[in-house]
């Protein structure tokens, strides 16, 4: 599976980034347009150790700070046991110099990073803290682990040490535990859509804290209240930056569209436990649209993409919907497709929400720079 996503800034498209085929372009906003952005590219990232079949390219931003994944790195932990980058910039606003600050490889405490655990397949930041997800750890076994670091030191001489390895907390092999992260401060949730249960999927929402001044993110574990097996509930994540509202992917979900038309669940925090508030279904869903396969929220806004949704622009043309929350209740606010939309584009892949703006990735768009260019 091919897995690309978009974590977009507070600030919008400000500092915004867009991936295409691995290649991590970061992009600032120029002079507006009617409706529309005018981003203008600031920088290209690749990693100090680039190498073929890196697959550098699953990103996440926040302030200065981007985490970009390359599930496929070969390190000294394995081939293909995958890494994380960091880099920060620094300049004035709206420009500034992206570099390199750091390389995140796990050291899980009994096990380690392995052989074709693709540490990097997702990846979140938030503040001085970065979440890698690991999900075919162990040996490609994938049971699942997410490794957490943190950054601590002076400016200018900042280190990333690590600061948890969570296995999965259930037992057993593929569960994909890590396929999907988000943090927010100290909130964060990770997905396992094949967790075993008949649950279709499990997502599970952490809170750090620190009693005694020993550091714990404690887990609880929530499934869609309607899911059956096969649904892959929490192949993507996503949490509010105010911490109390969370986004969960269910891909394959069956419903009144039809086989794996998908939809998404959404959760509020209700004391310290996490309760499903409304389950999200797209307005004309159909059949194999994979709605859910990824999603973005932010306040009282939720995207889902449908990457696979057909319509006038072509079959697998792809969309995103937009929902809006009035109260408790959540309803469908709009309908995204791109202007010059095409069979086969998936529209929807990969998605980023900052308020009133909404950056969706088409990574199979061909234009002149080529075929599924992106
Ligand atoms: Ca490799
Ligand atoms: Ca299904
Ligand atoms: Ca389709
Ligand atoms: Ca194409």
């Amino acid at each position: 599976m091919n897995r690309f996503s978009i974590r977009l800034d507070r600030c919008g498209l400000r500092r915004g980034i867009t991936v295409a085929c691995g290649l991590l372009v970061v992009v600032a906003a120029g002079t507006p347009v009617r409706g529309q952005c005018n981003p203008q590219e600031m920088g290209k990232l690749t990693s100090s150790d680039a190498a073929a079949d890196d697959w550098f390219g699953n990103v996440a931003i926040n302030g200065n700070t981007i985490v970009v994944g390359a599930r496929q790195d070969d390190n000294a932990t394995g081939v293909d046991a995958g890494a994380a980058y960091v880099y920060v910039r620094s300049g004035p606003p709206g420009s500034g110099v992206w570099t390199q600050q750091a390389k995140l490889i796990g050291t899980e405490p009994v096990f380690g990073l392995e052989t074709g655990d693709q540490s990097g397949i997702s990846v979140a930041v938030s503040g001085n803290t970065a979440l890698v997800g690991a999900w075919l750890w162990p040996n490609g076994n994938a049971t699942g682990l997410i490794y957490i670091f943190v950054r601590s030191g002076p400016p200018g001489s900042e280190e990333w040490t690590q600061q948890a390895a969570i296995e999965c907390p259930q037992f057993g092999s593929f569960q994909y535990f890590g396929v999907s992260v988000a943090l927010e401060g100290d909130t964060a949730v990770v997905g396992a859509h094949v967790a075993p249960g008949g649950y279709g999927g499990s997502a599970f929402f952490y809170a750090r804290t620190a009693p005694s001044g020993i550091v714990q993110w404690v887990p609880q574990q929530v499934h869609p209240s309607d899911g059956v097996s096969g649904d892959q509930f929490g192949i993507s994540v996503a949490m509010s930056p105010s911490q109390d509202t969370a986004v969960v992917g269910a891909s394959a979900e069956d419903n009144a569209g039809g086989t794996d038309a998908g939809s998404a669940y959404v959760f509020v925090k209700s004391g310290n436990s996490w309760v499903e508030q409304a389950k999200l279904t797209a307005s004309d869903g159909a059949a194999m649209d994979e709605f859910g396969r990824q999603v973005a929220i932010d306040g009282d806004t939720i995207v889902v993409g449908s990457r696979w949704d057909d319509h006038a622009g072509g079959a697998n043309a792809g969309s995103a919907y937009v929902f809006t929350r009035s109260g408790t209740v959540w309803t469908q606010q709009a309908k995204l497709t791109a202007s010059d939309a095409a069979a086969g584009d998936e529209f929807g892949f990969a998605l980023a929400l900052s308020g009133n703006t909404v950056i969706v990735g088409a990574y199979s768009d061909d234009h002149a720079s080529g075929v599924d260019a992106g």
